[in-house]
């Protein structure tokens, strides 16, 4: 059941201790006519990510859904994807933890693998979802799935998580929340800021990167990102420009 989380955010937060997933909560929301609420749960039992994918939701998350009805076009939308990664980066790096962004979702920690080769290892994923007209959209939610106080054991090993508790100790998760919030809040109200506060946490830029994307895969050097948040490749040839798309760092 819902209750106030009395957070001082700029959104109405209700909170659950848990919840299939906050993202399917703020779509009925959505469906009621609600704008700015976000939907925070402690524990979710069917955590989705991108394509379905499963996003393994454990109590001590921050797993949390926020619902806005921004006045612009279903193109625009990706530049809350990255306002998203962008206030879950800094908020993770005033707990002080390395965070960094790899395009277009994810909020990694530099690490080491068994064989001390460098790894990225994810601590959040953005999940954005939408509905619209061509020229507008009516909602879009941002899931924002942040490993807080949460054993890095109790998470899919393959995915390779990083957790803000692993990294940097115990974090107060209402604060951490409300810092996302805040930052989320002044982002959306200033879009095309957003590009430079990602360029300065990227570790995409300067990769060489494989991305599968809709049109086919795209390999290249990822040279850089643009307004509002595709990724600029050049394959030798030429420059491609991927609006969306997985993305693996080859090296
Ligand atoms: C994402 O998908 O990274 C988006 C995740 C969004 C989750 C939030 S939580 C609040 C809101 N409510 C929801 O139901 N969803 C959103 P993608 O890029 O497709 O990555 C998914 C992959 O990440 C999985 O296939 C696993 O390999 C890995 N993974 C699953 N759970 C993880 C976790 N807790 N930490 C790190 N990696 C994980």
């Amino acid at each position: 059941d819902a209750v106030e989380y009395g957070l001082d955010a700029p959104f109405d937060v209700e909170f659950h201790d848990s919840i299939p997933s906050t993202n399917a909560r703020a779509r009925d929301l959505a469906d009621e006519g609600r704008a700015d609420v976000a939907v925070l749960a402690d524990e979710q039992t069917g955590g989705r990510g991108r394509l379905d994918r499963e996003w393994s939701s454990p109590s001590g998350g921050v797993w949390l859904s926020v619902l806005v009805r921004p006045d612009v076009p279903p193109a625009r939308v990706p530049a809350f994807t990255l306002a998203a990664a962008v206030a879950v980066a800094r908020a993770a790096r005033e707990a002080g933890v390395d965070a960094r962004i790899k395009w277009p979702n994810d909020v990694v920690v530099p690490g080491e693998d068994a064989q001390g080769d460098e790894i990225e290892r994810k601590l959040s994923g953005i999940l954005t979802e939408m509905e619209g007209e061509a020229d507008r959209v009516s909602w879009v939610i941002v899931g924002m799935g942040i490993n807080a106080n949460v054993d890095p054991d109790d998470l899919p090993s393959e995915a390779r998580p990083a957790t803000l508790s692993a990294e940097a100790g115990t974090v107060d998760r209402r604060l951490f929340t409300q810092r996302v919030l805040e930052e989320f809040d002044e982002l959306r109200g200033d879009p095309e800021s957003v590009i430079p506060a990602w360029r300065e946490y990227a570790t995409t830029l300067g990769k060489r990167v494989r991305v599968d994307t809709p049109g086919g895969e795209v390999v290249g050097d990822a040279v850089d990102i643009e307004f509002p948040g595709t990724l600029v490749v050049d394959t030798g040839d030429e420059r491609v420009t991927v609006a969306a798309g997985d993305c693996e760092h080859l090296r």
